[in-house]
């Protein structure tokens, strides 16, 4: 018997909300203030229009509580002092007020029940000046209003890359969430159905409306796999689909997980053996995720083995390290190795230096330009690894202008076109000792 989820995150939770105090505590030295006030947020209504967007709770909130639908609600902290949780539960019979808080983190806090948004403002200080106020605009109360100190969110991004135990443990259910969903779409590709019916058997599996995931599902058959971003859904089935890339994820308490799979079809035992070979590339590049590991660097790793495998596999004539530097790997592999994970798909703080803002650039060139995270990986740091190759017809026509285009075996690139891409993407987080994966470990689970 392994123990209730529940069950830990009450036994995880205090030593997190220690580290986040003690960071606060740090965010507001630095930016002189006394006092930390976060706002869950209030949603955005379309352009005159009384419906809006589906509400998305500020990071910081979540940071510190699992109240993924609290809008209208606070948290308020002084150093030394019991954290406020201001909360809204508005008396409304139009829609469905969030519950009363229960469960493992109440009693850390000290809770004031509210019924309109103003209402917070006699239990927020008294003066705002004295307050580092997190959150966006439309959340000010009166002349509460966030003033989000630079000096403030720099600290408190750079070290939100650092997951605390509790952290990772909602990241696992979130990894487990996606791995449902996954199974169920692979099962739906082999079945013959439609993107869109992909799609909703994805939904399905993980029990989470569309507004619930972490981003938009990709769901590519064929070639719509070259698509990075695809978003449609075809709604009729091709007559027989070779290959299938899905990136689509979980999302519990307000984290995410980010994962890609390729598939190809039982008669496409060449798209097959690529989907492998790149499974194998990615699962080195996995176990790299260690303490001192400088991410650029891995990106470029990635790219030589990439074209070392593409060398290989007969796709080019030129050595690896010619197919980096003459711009035939970015051709193929045209976006970043991957990038911070935790309250936002794309974490904050991916190219921070330190806590104080300061930045460690991209290096020039390709294959950088799409690089999301430049740091050095230390214990705790939760990145993706997701490593692709595609058959992309608008990047393959500017290559074949370059004189690279003529290291590239041309008929065997052309004749794998019609499978679109592959995208082979895992969340790992890095300890003191082995990379933890949380999407394989996901897999073996369910
Ligand atoms: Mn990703």
């Amino acid at each position: 018997m392994t123990a209730a989820p529940q069950d830990n995150l009450s036994a995880l939770y205090p030593a997190h909300l220690a580290e986040i105090q003690q960071r606060s505590a740090d965010a507001l030295s630095a930016c002189r203030r006394d006092t930390l006030a976060i706002a869950a947020g209030q949603p955005h209504l379309w352009f005159l229009d009384d419906e809006g967007y589906p509400f998305r709770a500020n990071p910081h909130f979540l940071h510190w509580l699992p109240l993924a639908e609290a809008p209208g609600s606070w948290i308020v902290f002084t150093p030394g002092h019991k954290p406020k949780l201001v909360f809204l539960q508005p008396r409304d019979y139009w829609h469905v007020v969030p519950a009363a808080p229960s469960g493992y983190w109440t009693q850390h806090f000290d809770i004031v029940t509210i019924r309109t948004p103003d209402a917070a403002r006699v239990h927020l200080p008294k003066d705002p000046a004295r307050c580092a106020i997190l959150g966006e605009a439309n959340a000010a109360v009166g002349d509460f209003a966030p003033n989000n100190p630079e000096a403030a969110l720099h600290l408190l991004h750079y070290r939100r890359a650092l997951k605390t135990p509790y952290e990772v443990t909602l990241m696992r259910v979130a990894s487990k969430l996606g791995v449902h969903g996954h199974r169920a779409a692979e099962k739906a590709f082999r079945a013959g159905l439609s993107e869109f019916d992909i799609h909703c058997r994805y939904l399905e599996a993980t029990r989470l409306t569309e507004h619930e995931l972490p981003y938009g599902n990709i769901i590519a058959l064929d070639a719509h796999g070259a698509v990075l971003h695809y978003m449609h859904q075809d709604r009729n089935p091709p007559a027989h689909a070779h290959s299938f890339l899905i990136d689509a994820g979980g999302r519990f308490h307000g984290y995410a997980s980010d994962i890609t799979r390729t598939y190809a079809s039982p008669d496409a035992d060449e798209w097959q053996a690529l989907i492998d070979a790149v499974d194998t590339s990615q699962q080195g590049f996995c176990a790299k995720v260690r303490t001192g590991q400088d991410y650029a660097q891995l990106h470029l790793h990635a790219h030589h083995v990439l074209m070392q495998m593409m060398h290989e596999q007969g796709f080019i004539t030129c050595s690896a390290e010619a197919a980096v530097a003459n711009g035939i790997s970015s051709a193929f592999f045209p976006h970043g190795l991957g990038h911070l994970i935790g309250l936002q798909v794309h974490d904050v703080a991916g190219f921070a230096r330190d806590e104080s803002g300061a930045t460690i650039p991209k290096p020039d060139g390709h294959p950088y330009p799409y690089l999301r995270c430049t740091r050095t990986l230390a214990p705790g740091m939760a990145v993706t690894i997701e490593p692709g190759l595609y058959f992309i017809d608008m990047l393959l026509a500017e290559l074949k202008t370059k004189p690279a285009a003529k290291d590239v075996v041309w008929n065997k690139v052309d004749a794998f076109r019609k499978y679109g891409g592959i995208r082979i993407e895992d969340d790992v987080v890095c300890t003191s000792d082995s990379p933890l994966n949380l999407t394989r470990e996901a897999f073996a689970a369910v």
